[in-house]
């Protein structure tokens, strides 16, 4: 906030004329106190009723029984799911659980979820959570949802999701639309930004380490600030296990990766590694770290670095003066970290600052090759407005970036901000528009992509104030259309969601085409089938077998299958104390339809859609008749759809 030219600050002055970094802390978050007087309200763009009925006969009112152009996969911040709505309608169409317990799925206590999430768990996590009779994780953070790539397009294969408060990070399946793996990142602490490698293909999913630790994290030092590290990681997307991890100066918050293959880059609000918000506004300029993937993989090859928790890890600090890294200042507390469709603009939101910086990756190779200034990579730093946190772009070169504490979006044009930064008299910003209120992230339609469009953008407000019925001191956020078709912007939306989505994508119909019935053999149970066959139990068949294990007796196997509306065992006996397992496969094999096995006063109840096999282990610990009934309606005598646990008292 120093050298850059001051160009017409109104009340956009308020960051530039105050000093200290704290007070400007304090400024951004009191803004939104700032808000209900006229911030929005007054000022709606939305005004001219001709534009809105113009936006919508272009195609925003989906009509029933009309599908949507797009699919959009949303996060769901600590919520822990991943939702899935329907672009332009903004219909809510599906809620995947990830890091979550789901009630209507079973989601963190069928056998097959626990498996997913226990897969790398550590011998720490294990610990903390068996101190607390838990067997997973059932809660998360989940900021950044992105699909995987081939040659800078969406290839329709996976979409990966971090876990902020676990240290984790999660793949869903396009073809189910479940949860597969979920990775717990040795080493590194709180997960935020991730973004997936974009070229030639996803082969490593990127993932910042925001918090500050010890390396080493034992106690032993943790009040010694001196020994804290931030790491960031390269994990294996097809393997989803670490491939290679970089100790680095600052920490880290937001990433993103080019369209060559070369980089990934990712701000830090914390290059002072300050552990209180003051330490951590003092400094002028904060950075961004460039990764050098190239020289990282050679340095992994050749055994460089130290091997900690099963994972290599480099060390990439300034200090360290390697070519892994590349330190590139940018004012004071950065926040989004978007690369451009063009190939070739990062742009960086300054949130302290009213900027954006736009860095250009091409001249990349120059920060490597020789001691040049690194502030020579940027080619423009147009003011915007106050609080700029992400930017999301369209196909014909335009920007959009969101203004937390204007409480708008702003539409600039990439080159006319690289023109006025090389000193012509061109303004940049095109367009602004109110939103309500206090956005964070936005998206174009396929933004992120080489295949951006024009036609639409949501922008996901933080807050939604005045907008919906009250209901209550918890509101909903708001997450709005913007038709950007033309060149005005114009809110056409308003869609009310719960706690709190950060982000979201939007993909192309086209691009997705998700199955109507498992696969019988899919691998998601294929531990359960196992089980199966050492018990002599075609899974694939009509079952109705109680099995009791024949090394430890205290455990039964039942195993069922379910036809609408029937399942194949209309009571089953086991004694208390026993350990359950109930395993059924749902041998209907038509679109929709879905059974559930739900178990009465026992926490128990699970999905079984079209053909999957679904398993869950509970101790039967009160002596009693219990019924179990189909959860999900499936058939005109879906309410017959029950049957009885008996267990009998110990002893009989
Ligand atoms: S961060 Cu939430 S608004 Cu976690 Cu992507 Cu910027
Ligand atoms: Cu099966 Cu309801
Ligand atoms: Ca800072």
């Amino acid at each position: 906030m120093s050298e850059r030219p001051n160009t017409g600050i109104s009340r956009r002055g308020l960051l530039g004329a105050t000093a200290g970094g704290a007070a400007l802390a304090g400024a951004f978050g009191g803004g939104r106190l700032a808000l209900g007087t006229g911030a929005g309200i007054g000022a709606l763009a939305l005004g001219t009723s001709a534009a809105v009925a113009q936006a919508a006969s272009e195609g925003f009112n989906v009509a029933p029984g009309q599908l949507d152009t797009h699919y959009g996969f949303w996060s769901s911040g600590q919520t822990g799911e991943m939702r899935i709505l329907g672009i332009p309608s903004m219909r809510e169409l599906m809620r995947v659980p990830v890091f979550n317990r789901c009630s209507a799925t079973g989601w963190g206590e069928t056998n097959e979820s626990v498996r997913i999430h226990q897969r790398t768990m550590t011998e720490k996590t294990k610990k903390q959570l068996a101190a607390n009779g838990k067997k997973v994780h059932d809660n998360g953070d989940l900021h950044h949802v992105h699909m995987s790539f081939t040659d800078g397009k969406y290839d329709g294969k996976y979409l990966f999701m971090n876990d902020k408060a676990n240290t984790r990070v999660a793949r869903v399946r396009a073809d189910v639309m479940k949860c597969d793996a979920i990775l717990e990142i040795p080493n590194a602490k709180a997960i935020h930004g991730m973004r997936p490698q974009k070229a030639p293909f996803t082969k490593y999913i990127f993932c910042n380490g925001e918090d500050e630790a010890p390396l080493v994290n034992d106690g032993t030092t943790m009040q010694d600030v001196s020994t804290y590290v931030n790491v960031f990681t390269a994990v294996d997307a097809e393997a989803m296990m670490p491939a290679w991890q970089v100790m680095v100066s600052g920490n880290l918050d937001n990433c993103d990766a080019d369209y060559e293959g070369k980089w990934a880059f990712s701000t830090s609000y914390n290059s002072e590694m300050g552990m209180t918000l003051a330490d951590m506004t003092v400094a002028e300029m904060d950075h961004v770290v460039i990764f050098n993937i190239a020289a990282i993989e050679a340095a992994v090859a050749a055994g460089e670095g130290q091997e900690l928790n099963g994972v290599r890890i480099l060390d990439g600090r300034k200090e360290a003066k390697s070519q892994f890294t590349r330190y590139v200042p940018i004012a004071n507390n950065p926040h989004g970290c978007n690369m451009a469709p063009d190939k070739k603009h990062l742009c960086i939101g300054g949130k302290l600052s009213p900027t954006v910086t736009v860095l250009d990756v091409t001249k990349f190779d120059t920060l490597f090759d020789s001691d040049v200034d690194p502030r020579s990579v940027v080619v423009a730093e147009p003011e915007l407005g106050l609080g700029p946190l992400h930017t999301a772009f369209d196909g014909r070169g335009f920007a959009y970036t969101s203004l937390f504490l204007d409480s708008q979006v702003v539409k600039w044009s990439i080159e006319d901000a690289i023109r006025a930064y090389a000193g012509e008299q061109v303004d940049p910003i095109k367009d602004k528009v109110d939103v309500q209120y206090q956005p964070g992230h936005l998206k174009t339609v396929m933004g992120e992509t080489s295949e951006a469009e024009s036609q639409w953008l949501v922008c996901l407000c933080k807050f939604s104030k005045d907008r919906f019925l009250n209901v209550g001191p918890l509101k909903p956020e708001n997450d709005q259309l913007i038709d950007i078709s033309g060149d005005k912007m114009v809110v056409v939306h308003d869609g009310p969601n719960f706690a709190e989505p950060h982000d979201a994508i939007a993909v192309a119909a086209s691009k997705l085409n998700p199955l109507s019935v498992w696969n019988r053999q899919d691998p998601m149970w294929a531990e359960t089938r196992k089980q199966a066959e050492a018990d002599g139990v075609n899974l694939d068949d009509w079952q109705d077998m109680v099995i009791r294990d024949k090394d430890d007796p205290k455990k039964v196997r039942v195993y069922m299958s379910s036809q609408a509306p029937n399942f194949a065992l209309e009571s089953f006996t086991v004694k208390e104390g026993d350990e359950v397992t109930v395993i059924v496969t749902n041998l209907d094999d038509i679109d929709d339809l879905t059974h559930g096995f739900t178990l009465g006063n026992h926490g128990v109840a699970m999905e079984i859609g079209p053909q999957m096999t679904s398993s869950v282990t509970f101790v039967a610990a009160n002596a009693g008749v219990y019924w179990y009934y189909c959860q999900w309606f499936c058939h005109a005598l879906h309410m017959e759809m029950r049957g009885r646990m008996f267990v009998e008292p110990t002893g009989a």
